[in-house]
């Protein structure tokens, strides 16, 4: 009786537990900062609102990427002058949960026409550059300065269109792995930095849920059983 009551409540604490959110689910964020002048001044543009990043999504599963960022003037004046002079940016990922990108993904200015570009991802090593934004220079920025210093680890797509830039590319299985294990911590930066985006998902080293901490405690209230049962056999 005792023992059915537990293995129910086990089934519906497992269920409940499925709920968690996974990086294969779409995640969607936004971004309430408007960016600075060159003053470091918070405005809502330097001359119009052309650095705001809104906000986006991202999605992670075995063998995929993809991320789609906003901000209306930002990639369309980008798409419409592919000289512009701080298209477009840099996307950087923290996977190994300690803190220091890992992984960088470089958005170059040779969009084909204007709107469709090719992006690779490089996995940094100690000796990578990360240079400082071109405006706010406590912001980091990264560009290939010295693409020896990087191993790439794919490429993919990238797409310009009514104020999104979507990227996807294949994910190798060993960063997905470290992106499941750690949770994913991830920035876009453009060239200026005048707005940048942080975003953590996947918090796996998070406080646990109620859920786990109950199976704890049943795991703990069958060892104390156990122990009990041991003690009263010595005596
Ligand atoms: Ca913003
Ligand atoms: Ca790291």
């Amino acid at each position: 009786m005792k023992f059915k009551s537990i293995l129910a409540v086990s089934a519906m604490l497992f269920s409940m537990s499925a709920a968690t959110t996974t990086l294969a689910d779409t995640i969607s964020f936004g971004d309430s900062y408007v960016g600075v002048n060159n003053q470091g001044v918070v405005v809502d543009s330097i001359g119009r609102d052309r650095y705001n990043l809104t906000g986006g999504s991202i999605s992670v599963s075995r063998g995929n990427f993809s991320v789609s960022l906003g901000s209306i003037e930002y990639f369309n004046g980008w798409a419409s002058d592919p000289r512009h002079f701080f298209a477009p940016g840099s996307f950087l990922l923290d996977t190994d949960g300690i803190g220091g990108w890992d992984y960088a993904v470089n958005f170059t200015r040779s969009l084909t026409d204007g709107h469709v570009g090719t992006a690779t991802m490089y996995k940094l090593t100690k000796d990578a550059i990360l240079i400082p934004g071109e405006v706010r220079t406590n912001e980091t920025e990264i560009f290939l300065s010295n693409p020896n210093m990087m191993t790439s680890v794919g490429s993919g797509t990238y797409t310009i269109s009514n104020g999104n830039m979507d990227f996807y590319s294949y994910l190798q299985d060993s960063i997905y792995d470290d992106m499941n294990k750690n949770g994913l911590f991830f920035q876009f930066t453009q060239r200026c930095a005048n707005d940048v985006i942080r975003e953590k998902v996947y918090p796996v080293n998070d406080v646990p849920e109620p859920a786990t901490m109950a199976l704890l405690g049943l795991g703990l209230l069958g060892t104390a059983g156990f122990v009990r049962r041991k003690g009263g056999s010595n005596k």
